[in-house]
């Protein structure tokens, strides 16, 4: 059993999960030193898979591990002479021996001074629907696919590859929350799509290994782990850093809240935007199952290419947002130049103030009078606001994603304006375009009853359950929208300075009339 060492749901970020002190017991680790291949580390179920007991190979030479075997030693020390020469692991990576009357692929890595030698079985049927699926997802990323089909059709793939229940594509948000955007399942599971989860359901120590490897499998969630034993002389020692490792045993609260989730089997893939976590590809199954390292190495790829269309992509439709919406700007800047006229300009042609803004509602407020665009709260509700907007401190734009915390009587029409967008044509006259965004979830539907009280463990772990994570999300997004973008507060002010400028040559001519 793993120690918890007093990790609890509290102080997750402290819990130091690379290094554990175990692995997964689905494969076997052994651990030489790099210069000399003498055993330093080795985890206890490796005696179960070549006849030695692991305390008996600590401090004995490479070939300890060995004789006994069919596996040549020449061979295994050919490959990690090559791998340490050239520092060639990852590409080399893994070789397949056959060992004691099974198939094994060998992933073998050096970290610091050791190289780490781990040991899963190999499926004896290396397919090529993997090929095609690799190939295919490759043809498609130099095409014009959106983004959306993009990450649709990754899901869609990983999940052919893996044959998983359930493969999420799984986005960050600023604030390290996260959206599940696209979702491949089996007909008879509740959907996940669209839902969210505190940033604490993947504390930022795990966020960062994930980082810096990329896959991830917990092939069985009610298997043991194997602990990691060491030689004598480094019992007071670090236990083995698994940074790398393909084998590593998972943290206990992550397991438990798999469990609770009916999951017995995850795997994980990193998603990366700029050397940023992006994202993470998270698939689930009913069942314990293994995934071999090609099929994994498959998934990766596949998801890679995501990954590289994203660099492109991503900015590519920020760019694009950005063009249209100053676009929207300069047509209605000509619409009010031609009118002569603010409010014709702004509210009666084919494209309005709502267009520069991915706002879902706008209102001008001009001449004592209320022109409303889309979902807006009503006239009154809009008063209050103006008049509460005349007593803050700014003279060009105000922003906020949580209006009802600034202005308590939002609260009452959240659901269409808890983000505010403001810009101020007069305030000693009362004058605004205001736009509204919705708070960010209005209605969610489980296929399960919400209702339905979890099974309450008696040591409290029911806490640990998506249902409960998004419960908590939920209270953490109350009266937020969406955050405003700069490119619309900057596009925002550009149409202020056009309405002003207007505004004050239509005073000019009215003062030189009257002179
Ligand atoms: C890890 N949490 C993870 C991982 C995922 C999630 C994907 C990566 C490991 C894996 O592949 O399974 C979370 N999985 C999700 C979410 C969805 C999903 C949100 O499918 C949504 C559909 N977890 C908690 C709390 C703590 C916690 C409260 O909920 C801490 C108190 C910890 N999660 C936690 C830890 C890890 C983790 C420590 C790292 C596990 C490891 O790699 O050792």
């Amino acid at each position: 059993n793993i120690a918890h060492s007093g990790i609890n749901l509290t102080n997750c970020e402290s819990e130091p999960i690379h290094i554990p002190g175990y692995i997964q017991a689905h494969g076997f680790l052994v651990a030489l030193t790099a210069d000399d291949f003498i055993i330093r580390y080795v985890s206890e179920n490796t005696n179960a898979f070549v006849n030695r007991s692991a305390t008996d190979l600590l401090g004995k030479p490479l070939d300890a591990l060995l004789s006994g075997t069919e596996l040549p030693v020449a061979d295994v020390a050919a490959i990690l002479n090559v791998g340490k020469r050239e520092n060639a692991w990852s590409r080399m990576n893994p070789h397949r021996f056959r060992l004691n009357g099974r198939d094994w692929n060998l992933i073998a890595h050096q970290h610091d001074n050791l190289i780490i030698l781990e040991w899963e079985s190999a499926d004896t049927t290396p397919g090529n629907l993997e090929q095609q699926l690799v190939a295919e997802a490759l043809t498609e990323v130099q095409s014009n696919r959106t983004l959306t089909e993009l990450i649709q059709n990754t899901a869609r793939r990983v999940k052919q590859i893996i044959g998983y229940d359930r493969v999420m594509v799984y986005r960050f948000s600023a604030d390290w929350h996260g959206e599940v955007i696209a979702e491949e399942k089996e007909p008879h599971l509740e959907p996940y799509l669209g839902l969210h989860y505190p940033a604490s359901d993947i504390p930022r120590q795990a966020r960062e290994l994930y980082k810096t490897n990329l896959v991830r499998i917990i092939a069985d969630v009610g298997s043991t782990p194997s602990p990691i034993f060491s030689v004598a002389e480094q019992r007071e020692a670090q236990p083995l850093d698994l940074t790398h490792s393909v084998l590593r045993a998972v943290s206990p609260i992550h397991i438990e809240y798999l469990k609770n989730m009916g999951v017995q089997a995850s795997m994980s893939i990193s998603l990366l935007y700029r050397g940023e976590l992006w994202g993470l590809i998270s698939c689930h199954h009913a069942t314990p199952r293994f995934v071999d390292f090609p099929a994994r190495q498959a998934a990766k790829f596949v998801s890679q290419l995501l990954s590289s269309a994203l660099e492109f992509r991503k900015d590519e439709e920020d760019q694009a947002f950005l063009f249209q919406i100053q676009q929207n700007e300069q047509k209605i800047n000509s619409q009010i130049l031609k009118d002569w006229d603010v409010v014709v300009g702004l509210t009666q042609h084919p494209v309005t103030a709502l267009d520069i803004t991915s706002a879902t509602g706008a209102v001008l407020v001009f001449d004592n009078t209320y022109y409303s665009m889309g979902s807006v709260p009503d006239e009154s509700a809009v008063a209050g606001i103006t008049n509460w907007l005349g007593t803050e401190p700014f003279d060009t734009v105000f922003q906020t994603d949580r209006l009802p915390e600034l202005y308590p009587s939002a609260e009452a029409f959240r659901d269409v304006a808890s983000g505010l967008l403001a810009i101020a044509l007069s305030k000693d006259l009362n004058e605004y375009v205001l736009w509204f965004k919705p708070e960010q979830v209005r209605k969610v539907t489980w296929a399960g009853n919400p209702d339905k009280p979890v099974t309450v463990a008696e040591n409290g772990q029911h806490q640990l359950h998506p249902r409960k994570s998004f419960e908590a999300w939920l209270q953490t997004v109350r009266n937020t929208s969406e955050p405003w973008k700069d490119a619309e507060i900057s596009v925002a002010i550009k149409l202020r300075e056009d309405i002003l400028q207007v505004v004050a040559r239509k005073a000019n001519d009215v003062r030189q009339l009257n002179e």
